[in-house]
């Protein structure tokens, strides 16, 4: 599903989305119970299903497939476990069909039976088969059932440094028929762990990587191009109903939803998942069908994250014929990462867990766990849906009136991302949303938040936060942020001013400089401040006559790596550090005091938003030094004169999810 090195080797302990709320205890609305399993299973999850004895059926990364009785932990609390079938490649996915299951190897889409009914599969079928690399990162995935019957498998793309498509329909979306036949669905896919039916149409999820500025989900309709071109390799071949060719795409780094303006069946995503705010790399989904018994979301989407080890919640809504919505934070602190989630016959959730390769923030290797709804009301932002002239919110229960209708309760911001080749993106072209007015509804449920139409801006993603709404009894929100991704704005009745609950009173702050569609294309980002600073010097200092005492090159390898773990320099002596970006993902370069690398990365993942301008360097004492940003193959030199107290300095990348790897010692001697 991602690489084993680049994409989410990130981060301990970093959901920014949770840390910045007051979590008025989670575990009192849902609770997390873990399966026990034996010492001797490699329980790695790759595919898992629900069968209708009440077993739980799962395959494992490590070829196996395992049938766990009694996983609701009745009686005497304890699960069984039964070996079904052995030596499968990785297989990703698993279909419970009645009388036998599919189940995806590398390879092909496999069937399993056990004809003589003594527990263990003994036909092993070749249903379906397709090409293969023998690249590592030929993950294959399915097949998910579909409402008609037909079922979907999807190939991820293999890593040579970047996405390829080294062997045929690797990147694309297949249609797989009862019959084992294939069909090309849609292509542009890299990363493609999560899909399936949702209302009648079909999603994918993926995670940030080249060509893909941050985790999204797309609603994919046939012959659609999700945006990764190195599956238009095969566009050309028999059944392929995508109609695009690598060349039609171009490596502008505009935002997606105005590069697919100009190239017909690139397709924007539904929703992104910011980077690092929500999550790190989206999995699977699952629509609530459970009636109520996980809650009051029913119809909503709950989708998985393997790095951050959560689970988000997704309330899409369709706004002149596209699929867009909200995505807010759901449930942190599960123990691996999360690669499937399937609903338990009592409308809990089983979710199945993963991380050798993929490091997660649960730090356990594999995990079962279920989620369980205790039947308290959880006070959350229930959905977010466009008005011609803003967003309405409704919650999950009344709110207080007053303090839902104050000013301040709420901060609406918009940025997106770029599409290039690149691996993943900055946050680009943030800016502030400014309220105009409230509306508070009669029975607070529902706030109604105005702004100016023309700071709307399509294609973009709205943070919506509401940190100061509370409950009557004065609780906070669980979740405090939704992040509105906008491909659509609805059409309606625009609010009159004399419908405010409250007028918000404008302030000197507002930008009304440059909003509206012609912000939508590549304009300049209000980013990365050129100017220097004392920390950041990029020209040599003119007392330094007969130049620096020493010159140190700095570079970066794949794989989260400064290219030099230790560096030597002598106190008090003049210092140019030349940092050259050789990987494809962006670095930056900041010298810390000893000792305080994690606390100054953590600190610049905490920025959120702020992070992109500040170039994700916190404001703080810890930091010394630092290089802004560096796109891949640029390079940065900044001088400085070494401390005058040795000691074992350190130097940290503090790009989101980089730090906890991205290390580096800089010892200073007498
Ligand atoms: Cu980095």
């Amino acid at each position: 599903m991602k690489n084993i090195l680049l994409t989410t080797l990130i981060t301990a302990g970093c959901a920014s989305a949770f840390a910045q709320q007051k979590p008025n205890k989670i575990d009192d609305y849902y609770r997390i119970i873990t399966i026990p399993i034996p010492e001797n299973i490699k329980m790695e999850i790759g595919g898992m299903q629900v069968l209708p004895d009440g077993r739980l059926a799962t395959s494992t990364r490590r070829g196996e497939v395992w049938m766990i009785g009694n996983p609701y932990l009745k009686g005497d609390g304890k699960p069984s476990f039964h070996r079904f079938a052995t030596g499968l490649h990785e297989p990703l996915g698993l279909y419970y069909r009645g009388k036998d299951f599919l189940v995806s190897q590398r390879g092909e889409v496999t069937r399993l039976e056990d004809t003589d009914n003594d527990g263990v599969a003994d036909v092993y079928d070749s249903f379906s088969r397709w090409p293969l690399s023998g690249n590592y990162h030929q993950y294959s995935y399915g097949p998910v059932p579909m409402p008609n019957g037909e079922m979907l498998v999807t190939l991820n793309l293999d890593w040579v440094g970047r996405g390829a498509s080294q062997s045929k329909w690797r990147g694309w979306m297949l249609k797989l028929g009862q019959d084992g036949k294939l069909t090309p669905w849609a292509t542009g896919l890299r990363s493609p762990s999560g899909f399936g039916s949702y209302k009648g149409d079909i999603f994918y999820t993926e995670n940030q990587g080249d060509w893909v500025g941050s985790g999204r989900m797309t609603h994919l309709e046939k012959g659609d191009f999700a945006g990764n071109p190195a599956g238009l390799r095969w566009s050309k071949e028999e059944g392929s109903p995508v109609k695009l060719t690598p060349e039609d795409v171009p490596n502008t780094g505009e935002p997606l939803y105005d590069v697919a303006k100009k190239v017909p069946g690139l397709k924007p995503p539904a929703v992104w998942f910011p980077h690092t705010l929500v999550g790190i790399s989206t999995s699977d989904f699952k629509e609530d069908v459970t009636h109520g018994a996980f809650g009051p979301f029913t119809g909503q989407m709950f989708v998985g994250d393997q790095g951050h080890s959560i689970i988000t919640r997704v309330d899409l809504e369709k706004v002149n014929g596209v699929w867009q919505g909200t995505v807010f934070p759901f449930r942190e602190g599960f123990m691996s990462g999360i690669l499937r989630m399937e609903w338990g016959l009592d409308g809990s959730m089983f979710v199945g867990q993963t991380s050798r390769g993929w490091s997660a923030t649960g730090k356990s290797e594999f995990g079962i766990q279920r989620l369980v709804w205790t039947g308290k009301m959880p006070f959350e932002m229930k959905t977010v849906r466009s008005t011609p002239d803003g967003f309405e919110i409704t919650f999950t229960s009344p709110v207080d009136k007053k303090a839902a209708a104050e000013q301040d309760a709420y901060k609406m911001n918009s940025f997106t991302y770029r599409y290039h080749r690149t691996y993943g993106s900055p946050i680009i072209n943030t800016q502030e949303v400014p309220l105009k007015g409230i509306i508070v509804s009669e029975d607070g449920l529902r706030v109604r938040l105005v702004v100016d139409p023309a700071a709307l801006r399509k294609g973009y993603i709205h943070e919506i936060k509401a940190e100061g709404v509370k409950s009557p009894d004065g609780n906070n929100l669980l979740h405090s942020t939704g992040y509105y991704t906008l491909n659509e704005i609805a059409g309606g009745q625009a609010a009159n001013a004399s419908q405010f609950t409250t007028t918000v009173k404008a302030t000197a702050a507002m930008d009304h400089s440059a909003h509206g569609a012609a912000s939508g294309s590549a304009t300049p980002e209000t980013t990365a401040s050129t100017a220097t600073s004392a920390k950041r010097v990029t020209d040599m200092p003119a007392s330094w006559t007969n130049g620096p005492d020493q010159v140190v090159t700095i570079g970066t390898v794949p794989g989260l790596k400064f290219d030099i773990s230790e560096i030597q320099v002598k106190a008090g002596s003049k210092i140019k550090v030349v940092f050259n970006n050789n990987d494809d993902m962006l670095h930056n370069l900041v010298i810390t005091k000893p000792g305080a690398a994690n606390a100054v990365g953590e600190a610049g993942l905490n920025l959120g938003l702020k992070g992109t301008e500040l170039n994700y360097v916190p404001k703080t004492n810890d930091v010394l030094f630092h290089t802004n940003i560096v796109e891949p193959e640029k390079s940065e030199a900044i001088y400085f004169v070494a401390p005058k107290q040795a000691g074992t300095y350190q130097y940290v990348c503090t790009f989101p999810g980089h730090y906890s790897l991205m290390q580096g010692k800089l010892k200073v001697v007498k």
